[in-house]
């Protein structure tokens, strides 16, 4: 992580500008990667698994004379599941509200095959956009510098970009630029947030994703997409006692089950282990997290469990 964002105005008249730019793009192009770097802290779960994102996370970035709501959304994908639908149509929503596109592409996606089907879907997700959006080519640190302009030359040919910024979100290149950029396109407006408030995701919300990135991380296969994190009691005492947090890990399958509690409860153990220290970093305070599986049959396509998850309607 860098340093916070700040910005100096040189001309004391330039308007404060602010409003929302809609972070879009396809499944593990860096969307959250990005999100993290651009407040200086973990709100969003990232992983090198795509579909890790299913909610829309909003942050707040602030500076002397512009506010920047970013809205990380779930990655762009040819949906199957009604809980796939449900994630792309959170993703497509968001462009309703934004002042600015902010399109995500990994730049080491690059081959012929994968710009061709790139170009076709394109449009597709762009077609009802009427405010500008900006094309960040990111993961700029895996690719060559000679391989990296024709590839921007590729993007401005395909739409009219009112910029193409090429970034890498886990170094951190580029993204000063690109925060120069995206402000220039908002509108002169308020301050909508404290600028002491990074997001409005809860605690519980993020507790709960960082219990499902270390599902992600530690399993495989189809795993990951059938596991969701469910926060039953997250009880924080007066005193310095510790936060106690009771969450259930939701799988499809008994199958799954058996994978996650591992043998003699170790992958339970793990998830435990490494999903802990991070939230207690995030509260400040300890805490004690008791974890739990349960079986519950073809959740992903069950409407009121996503939408106790926040993903339907
Ligand atoms: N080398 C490199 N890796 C990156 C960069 N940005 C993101 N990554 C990696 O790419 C993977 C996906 O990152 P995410 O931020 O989860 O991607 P996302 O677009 O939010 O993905 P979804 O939530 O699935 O849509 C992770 O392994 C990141 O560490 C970058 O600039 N350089
Ligand atoms: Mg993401």
């Amino acid at each position: 992580m860098t340093e916070p964002f700040s910005t100096s105005d040189s001309n004391p008249a330039a308007p404060h500008r602010s409003g929302v730019v809609a972070m879009i793009g396809p499944p593990n192009a860096g969307k959250s990667t990005l999100l993290n770097h651009f407040l200086g802290q973990k709100i969003a779960i990232v992983t090198p698994k795509p579909q890790t994102t299913r909610n829309r996370i909003l942050g707040v970035l602030t500076g002397e004379a512009c506010q920047i709501i970013l809205l990380d959304t779930p990655g762009l994908h040819k949906p199957r599941e009604l809980m796939n639908r449900e994630m792309v149509r959170v993703a497509l929503d968001t462009l309703a509200e934004a002042d600015v596109v902010l399109f995500l592409a990994d730049a080491t996606r690059n081959n012929p095959d994968r710009l061709a089907k790139i170009g076709r879907e394109f449009g597709e997700y762009l077609r009802e956009v009427r405010v500008p959006v900006v094309l960040a080519l990111n993961k700029i640190d895996l690719v060559a510098r000679e391989e990296l302009l024709p590839l921007m030359e590729w993007y401005r040919d395909l739409y009219p970009f009112a910029s193409v910024v090429p970034v890498s979100a886990l170094q951190g290149d580029g993204t000063d630029m690109l925060v120069t950029e995206l402000v220039s396109l908002l509108p002169a407006g308020p301050r909508y947030y404290p600028d002491d408030i990074p997001t409005d995701a809860t605690e519980r919300f993020i507790a709960a994703e960082m219990i499902r990135e270390k599902v992600f991380m530690l399993t495989r296969a189809e795993v990951p997409y059938s596991t969701a994190v469910m926060i039953e009691a997250f009880q924080e005492p007066d005193d310095n006692r510790p936060v106690v947090i009771h969450a259930v890990i939701l799988v499809e399958q008994p199958s799954q089950k058996g994978i996650i509690i591992g043998k003699k409860g170790s992958m339970l153990a793990e998830i435990r282990r490494k999903a802990a220290p991070e939230i207690a970093e995030m509260l400040g305070r300890r805490v004690s997290l008791r974890l739990w599986v349960k079986v519950k049959k073809k959740w992903t396509r069950n409407e009121s469990i996503l939408r106790e998850l926040g993903l339907s309607r």
